[in-house]
């Protein structure tokens, strides 16, 4: 019988500004994964507006894992983001260790433009950068990039010679790690770049994306939802960056042709369609 790849999404669930939860179910179930919800918080709104309240879900996440246990489910990919305390990493952790066989993701959300979310802790940060080496695949921003590597964020961005050894650096966090990305990351030239580095093929590709002056919110999770989305398909990593990047920049210069506010996110359900339907753009070059 037919049944879709199945990824646990252990991440929060706001009710406006679509991101994480809102932003990753609709997209990799546009790519035919089922996408089954594990979430850590549910917020009124994300950390970006000027107020929210927010439910902590850490008790929540190890009674699921128990339960699929359980119920013997299977999964082909944990794919953890925006945690809500720092306990919540022990929980993902064990997540991993029950699906030995499944694609690892951490998405370290902590932060972007220079400065972390407001729900992030010290604490928080350090356990992350503790998580990150169990994953197989990592996708920070510039910003978590330089939190993981203990360096100040670039404020003008990398010098285009950099993007590769930021990727070598990360790659020494851990051996573990098959797929290192960095999404959306400026260059001191005005360009932005996701570029990401395979272990298993030594291969390190970048994509280029036009710039638009305006960062809504959102636009990681889209991202990476869309490269988890195409590795769990089994596309190269160019292609599914190349993939990501495109579906992405599309949904942002669409929301800036209608001048829709930053917080409020980002105007990617008309493209959705779009995802089920690609072919190879072949937009990705090598470093
Ligand atoms: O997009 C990252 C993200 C995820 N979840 C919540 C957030 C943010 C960024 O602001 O606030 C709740």
């Amino acid at each position: 019988m037919k049944s879709a790849k199945k990824t646990a999404a252990i991440h929060d669930i706001s009710g406006i500004g679509k991101c994480s939860l809102t932003a990753i179910i609709p997209v990799m179930s546009a790519m035919g994964i089922q996408v089954c919800p594990v979430p850590t918080a549910v917020l009124s709104a994300h950390t970006g507006y000027s107020s929210f309240v927010m439910k902590d879900l850490t008790d929540f996440i190890g009674k699921a894992l128990e339960n699929y246990k359980t119920l013997g489910t299977s999964f082909d990919c944990i794919y953890s983001g925006f945690l809500a305390s720092a306990d919540q990493i022990e929980h993902c952790a064990d997540f991993f260790d029950a699906y030995p066989g499944a694609l690892k993701v951490v998405d370290p959300v902590m932060g972007d433009n220079g400065k972390r979310y407001k729900t992030i802790t010290d604490e928080l940060c350090t356990k992350i950068k503790m998580l990150v080496k169990k994953a197989d695949l990592i996708t920070p921003n510039l910003t978590e990039a330089a939190l993981l590597l203990d360096e100040d964020c670039p404020v003008n961005g990398l010098r285009a010679n950099e993007l590769k050894s930021w990727l070598v650096r990360l790659s020494q966090l851990s051996e573990n790690t098959r797929y290192i990305v960095i999404t959306g990351a400026q260059t001191s030239d005005g360009k932005i770049w996701s570029a990401g580095y395979d272990r298993t093929t030594d291969g390190f590709w970048r994509v280029g994306s036009s710039y638009v002056p305006m960062q809504y919110s959102g636009c990681g999770d889209l991202f990476t939802a869309v490269l988890v989305g195409g590795l769990m398909s089994e596309d190269s990593l160019p292609i599914a960056l190349d993939r990501a990047a495109h579906f992405t920049g599309l949904a942002i210069k669409t929301t800036y042709s209608y001048g829709i506010s930053k917080n409020d996110g980002i105007l990617f359900e008309p493209q959705l369609a779009w995802l089920n339907n690609y072919s190879e753009l072949g937009n990705f070059e090598p470093i």
